[in-house]
């Protein structure tokens, strides 16, 4: 078949899925917020894996793919179709190259809880976008993480902690947030370890167990297959963020199925 009619196949096909009829009814696509630990609870009640799909175009040293708004929409769609509980959008515009009209056009097209994937260090930042989750990491956030946290849900928004070690956790831990991101990668050298997971999971669990508490753990980074999956599951974690495999595998539904079943 010849180029050019190849190019007009596949630009129909975007078209076509572009205006896929929307679910949600405009109110609740455009305004209420949505929520995770729903979502959650459902995926772990069909007996599937609770997957948070992460649209990410770049991470640091590596470009997976452009991502315009419209792709954006039609990835998020796709992960949606195909059983994940969340979509997580990029939206730092340096280094991952996302965008706040990424984030934008994502929750207007998909009807699941959407988390803000940035470096959030200013109140301004929990202003300026619509998003269900927002990310806060504290390793960044240090002696602000609470009032972080704090500002995060007297602004609608549900806080995502994320930690890698033991001094993180502790902090998190003293904050209202009630969703725990555990990082297997290390910010300092960017290495991959889901032993993070299998040391700082447990600790949750008993610091629950201690408090009459029920933290809902998501082990983040570095999954490639249903094994790692299964190895952070067992670990004790509530669900996975997955984004480089889905980003570079060719067909971004099924690989988020594949990780969903
Ligand atoms: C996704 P991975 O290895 O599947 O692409 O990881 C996600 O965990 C990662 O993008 C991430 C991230 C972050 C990005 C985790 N914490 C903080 C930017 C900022």
């Amino acid at each position: 078949m010849h180029d050019t009619l190849l190019h007009i196949l596949n630009t129909t096909k975007t078209r076509i899925r572009a205006f896929e009829p929307q679910k949600c009814p405009e109110d609740l696509l455009q305004f209420e917020k949505r929520d995770f630990l729903s979502a959650v609870a459902g995926a772990k009640a069909d007996g599937l894996v609770p997957v948070i799909a992460e649209i990410k175009p770049a991470s640091p040293g590596k470009t997976f793919r452009d991502i315009p708004p419209a792709t954006a929409a039609e990835l998020a769609w796709e992960m949606e179709e195909a059983g994940a509980v969340a979509v997580s959008v990029l939206t730092e515009p340096g280094v991952f190259q996302g965008s706040l009209e990424n984030l934008d056009a994502v929750r207007k097209t998909v009807c699941l809880p959407v988390l803000r994937k940035d470096f959030i260090i200013d109140r301004l930042q929990l202003e300026e976008a619509e998003s269900d989750l927002v990310l806060l990491i504290a390793g960044i956030l240090g002696r602000e993480l609470g009032f972080f946290v704090e500002l995060a849900i007297e602004n609608g928004f549900e806080p995502l902690v994320e930690v890698h070690n033991k001094k993180e956790l502790h902090s998190a831990l003293e904050t209202g947030a009630r969703v725990i991101g555990i990082n297997n990668r290390d910010f300092e050298t960017l290495k991959i370890n889901l032993s993070t997971t299998e040391k700082l999971a447990p600790l949750i669990r008993e610091y629950d167990l201690d408090h009459g508490t029920r933290h809902l753990i998501i082990s983040e980074s570095g999954m490639n297959s249903t094994g790692d999956v299964r190895r952070v599951i067992q670990a004790g974690a509530d669900a996975v963020l997955i984004g480089s495999a889905l980003m570079e595998s060719d067909s971004v539904f099924e690989k988020t199925k594949e990780f969903v079943q």
